[in-house]
């Protein structure tokens, strides 16, 4: 067993870390107030490669392993949450999904444009009645010989209004169930499409959600992934590794409200010395720590199974299962240790217990990871 990191993931992790200081954090208050797009960090995380890291040079992207990509995805979170959520998403679920099941053509038009950041992505399968019961598709994308004819509501999509392109999961043939699901690549402009309001959301506020609507779109059929039906295996292959984004997402947020929490411990003083000598600080200290330890762990073994091709349906369910805990579990006592100040915007930890809770629910909620994890666990 090796748990040493190579040279080239230290310095990805470190140049997540510069750029999380010098580029995310002045802003990244005003940003959450204001619910403004990133848009000006986006852009230079497509500089630094960070918006297609999975994909292979020959599309665009920089071809590096997952591990690295969870690495930068904590640096990220760690201060500024609704930044990562942008490169998780075009990442995970957009820029994997189309490298790994998409066609040439698909790949040549769409793939090389989002995973070099030049345009972003959004993954659309959340509906008004469809979010965990996400076989329940309600959008319909009707078969028409050389094209589809989508009709329908998304509903939560991140990047909804910032995307160019956008995966979109939908009912072709009802009687099939979820064999009768197709994903389509849509593009923003298409005739019929609309983007409905920026939601107004307790976290993560940086980025932008929005529901979708699509009223009788046109889409080729050279835009479907996949076979005819592959829709359904198709979301939940690219969620299986979304989840694994969206566990280092939720590691990082614990981790930056860890750190400051303890620096705060280090010069805050109350009965004469620095709080963190006090007993009931250390030992949250202490379990903050081996939490985040253990997260840690088992967001890395879920990147490096998915690298190393083994399953990771299970090992990322139980990452972001556990992850997402630690983060809520971990931010709460951040604000905690801060007392007052830990109620007042200008010292963080607020924010990152509000961007925290997103995590338990979006790309399977924690009961979805439990049914996930249950029944690997019982197959045998
Ligand atoms: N990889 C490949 N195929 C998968 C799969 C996976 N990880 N998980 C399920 N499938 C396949 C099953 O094999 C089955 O196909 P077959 O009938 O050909 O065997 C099909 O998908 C349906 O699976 P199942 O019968 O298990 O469906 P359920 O309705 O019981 O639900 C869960 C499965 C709950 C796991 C699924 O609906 C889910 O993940 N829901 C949450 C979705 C989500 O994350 N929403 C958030 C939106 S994105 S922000």
């Amino acid at each position: 067993m090796d748990f040493k990191l190579s040279e080239e993931q230290l310095l990805i992790k470190e140049a997540a870390r510069d750029f999380a200081k010098t580029e995310l954090l002045p802003g990244v208050i005003e940003r959450d107030e204001k619910q403004e797009f990133p848009t000006e960090q986006v852009k230079k995380m497509g500089e630094l490669g960070f918006l297609g890291m999975m994909t292979s040079a020959e599309y665009g992207g920089s071809g590096m392993d997952t591990v690295s990509y969870v690495m930068v995805m904590e640096e990220l979170s760690k201060v500024d949450a609704s930044a990562s959520v942008i490169v998780s998403v075009n990442n995970s679920l957009v820029c994997w999904g189309l490298e790994t099941y998409g066609t040439e053509e698909q790949k040549q038009k769409y793939l090389k444009r989002l995973a070099s950041g030049e345009i972003i992505g959004a993954f659309c399968l959340s509906e008004p009645e469809a979010g965990s019961d996400a076989t329940s598709q309600k959008t319909t994308a009707i078969d028409k010989g050389d094209h589809y004819i989508v009709n329908g509501t998304k509903n939560w999509i991140t990047n909804g209004n910032s995307a160019d392109v956008y995966l979109v999961i939908a009912q072709t043939d009802p009687e099939k169930k979820h064999k009768g699901i197709n994903a389509l690549i849509l593009e923003k402009g298409m005739p019929g499409f609309e983007i409905g309001p920026k939601e107004q959301k307790l976290g993560i506020r940086g980025s932008d959600t929005h529901s979708l609507i699509f009223n009788d779109v046109k889409v080729p059929k050279e835009n479907r992934i996949g076979e005819d039906g592959f829709g359904f295996k198709f979301a939940m292959k690219t969620l299986a590794g979304g989840r694994i984004g969206i566990a280092a997402q939720a590691l990082g947020i614990a981790s930056g409200a860890y750190e400051l929490a303890k620096e705060y411990s280090k010069v805050r003083k109350a009965f004469g010395t620095e709080i963190c000598n006090h007993q009931a600080i250390a030992f949250k200290l202490a379990d903050m720590h081996t939490q985040i330890e253990a997260a840690r762990h088992m967001v890395l073994k879920a990147a490096w199974d998915k690298d190393n091709g083994n399953d990771y349906d299970l090992s990322g369910a139980m990452a972001k299962l556990y992850a997402s805990q630690v983060a809520m579990d971990t931010t709460i006592e951040a604000v905690q240790i801060h007392g007052g100040n830990g109620y007042v915007k200008e010292y963080h930890v607020e924010r990152l217990m509000r961007d925290a809770k997103i995590t338990q629910i979006y790309e399977g909620t924690s009961e979805i990871q439990k049914i996930v994890i249950s029944r690997s666990v019982l197959k045998d």
